[in-house]
Parts: C-alpha cells; structure tokens; sequence
C-alpha cells in the first residue's frame, strides 16, 4: 500500500507541475497520424498507406516501414533538387532509408498547407503521398510544372509520370480524410 500512496501522490505533483487543462489533456492522445510503407511480398507493388491524409496544424505524423526498403522525402529542393511541393515555411525532411519492420520516422507538421512527399527508391514506380495541413494552399496545391520558367528553379526535377497519375486530389482528402490507395504502384 506504501508503494501506491507513494505513486499516486507522484502522479499527482507531476500533473500539477504541469498545470494542464483538460483541454490539453483530451488532445495530446490524438495528435500522431500514422502512415504505413508497404510492399507485397515480391515487391512488385509498393504504396503508402494512407496515401492522402488530412491533419490539423501541429499533428506528428509517422511513417513505419512495413515491408521492403523505403523513405519519407519531402518535395523540395534541398532534397536532391525535387521541385518545391510543400508550403515555403515549413521545413523539408527526409527520413532516409528506413529497412527493418517497424524502422520508423516522424515530423510535426505545424505550418498550413498541402504537403508533398515521395519514396527515394520507388518515386519512379509511382509510391507518392499527399497530406493536408488545415489549409488547401502553397505550392502542394499547384499544378506539378508550376515552377517552369521562375527565377531559382534552375536544375529542379519535375515529378515521374507514375507518380503524377497517384496523387489524390486535395478535395478528395478533404471529403475523406485518410484516402487509400486503389492499388499499390507497380516497381519496375
Ligand atoms: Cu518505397
């Protein structure tokens, strides 16, 4: 008994340390999204999973390797000259190779806007995934070739064919929410 008057009076300073409102307490639970990187067994067909999602500013979202060898890449030019597909505040990151089951890797995102991203091996083969931040805007919301032409873009990539064709519409995350793939991308 001494041992469980002694945690709960612990537990009790540490919330009171903290002084948080039961507000805060309801929402922190919620705030990580979770998106899968898949593969089948052959590694014909890769995907993430969701590969729309819809977030409100400030949520983690975390990506975990399921099967095959993958990453989580931001649209950006400081990734390998990518063009520029997430809102021009917000900070790119690139989860680099993640190769164990369970190998994961997360960002919080906190700026608003439509958010961009690929797979390094499989960006070619079409494995691609969008995430709206509250707002349907910045450049995530353009048209893929937007940039031709502009000041600064000199060397930028445009996205592969195969990955254009994936991309969910941004009304379509919007309306659902977390938007499955209708079939993993095919490897080549
Ligand atoms: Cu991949």
């Amino acid at each position: 008994m001494q041992s469980r008057r002694d945690f709960l009076k612990a537990g009790g300073m540490a919330l009171a340390g903290f002084q948080l409102l039961p507000n805060d307490l309801f929402r922190l639970p919620s705030a990580v999204e979770i998106v899968e990187m898949r593969s089948d067994i052959a590694g014909a067909h890769v995907w993430f999973e969701p590969i729309g999602l819809y977030v409100d500013p400030g949520t983690t979202v975390r990506w975990i390797a399921r099967e095959n060898v993958h990453t989580a890449t931001a649209y950006h030019p400081r990734n390998n000259h990518h063009s520029l597909r997430i809102p021009e505040r917000a900070v790119p990151w690139d989860s680099g190779f993640l190769v164990h089951t369970g190998d994961h890797f997360e960002v919080t995102l906190t700026v608003p806007g439509v958010y961009d991203y690929f797979c390094a091996p499989h960006e070619a083969a079409g494995m691609i995934g969008r995430i709206v931040v509250g707002r349907s805007e910045g450049p995530g919301a353009r048209p893929f070739d937007y940039w031709v032409g502009r000041p600064g873009t000199d060397g930028w990539l445009h996205v592969p064919d195969a990955a254009r064709k994936n991309f969910p519409s941004v009304a379509r995350i919007r309306a659902e929410r977390r938007v499955h793939p209708a079939r993993g991308a095919t490897a080549r």
